[in-house]
């Protein structure tokens, strides 16, 4: 794939726990048409079937939208519904096994949580990480948050792209933008949000003041 998906700023992830009532799809279009640029199927505690399912839903959405598409963990179903590519944790297959598996063309993203995590899947060959969970966050219980100073080291030390990631809200990201973050990460502050585009839209023109300050 070109590299333009590089260019990615604001990164949602799916969230069903955090809309009780309101559609996944619905809530991802409202997202996408917000200006998400890329977006990651992640579903915790469903079946595989239920995961095929809606990655093939979010598959053409995001064609439509002509955003990226991620899978969380399911190497499988990123093949079968023909996403952009797959995002790993530190448990998961290992980077090079999951390359072999997917090939050179396709997005590989592992999640961080130290700089020696993150130097290492640099060296590995991700094409993107995760540096997170930058404050608490009940999405991802029980994982101490890394604060914002693993984001300045990850802005010092880090040329591939990484993505802030954990509790970030509209009322904080200013913080992690001025760390160095130059991309953006939510779940529960988006998804979670009456108005997932409204929301959206605040954490671009955060990001975007953030580019003018530089
Ligand atoms: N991964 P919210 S933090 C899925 O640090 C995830 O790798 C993290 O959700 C990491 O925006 C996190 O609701 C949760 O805090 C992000």
């Amino acid at each position: 794939m070109s590299s333009k998906w590089k260019d990615f700023r604001l990164y949602v992830i799916t969230g069903v726990n955090y809309h009780p009532g309101r559609s996944l799809m619905t809530v991802m279009e409202q997202t996408l048409q917000g200006g998400a640029d890329i977006i990651q199927l992640r579903a915790k505690d469903m079946t595989k079937r239920e995961v095929l399912a809606q990655a093939y839903a979010l598959r053409k959405l995001t064609r439509h939208y002509d955003v990226p598409l991620i899978i969380n963990d399911h190497i499988d179903i990123a093949l079968a519904v023909d996403a952009d590519g797959v995002h790993l944790g530190q448990d998961d297959l290992p980077l090079a096994e999951a390359r072999r598996i997917l090939g050179a063309d396709r997005i590989i993203g592992i999640s961080t949580h130290s700089i020696e995590q993150a130097l290492r899947a640099e060296r590995d060959g991700a094409d993107y990480i995760g540096v997170g969970p930058v404050f608490p966050t009940g999405t991802k219980p029980g994982r101490q948050a890394v604060t914002t100073s693993y984001v300045q080291e990850a802005a010092q030390r880090i040329r591939i792209p990484f993505v802030a990631i954990g509790g970030i809200t509209t009322s904080n990201v200013n913080e992690v933008l001025a760390a160095g973050a130059a991309r953006i990460c939510a779940v529960s502050a988006i998804v979670g949000s009456d108005d997932p585009a409204h929301e959206c839209r605040s954490f671009l023109q955060a990001i975007h003041a953030s580019d003018q300050s530089k």
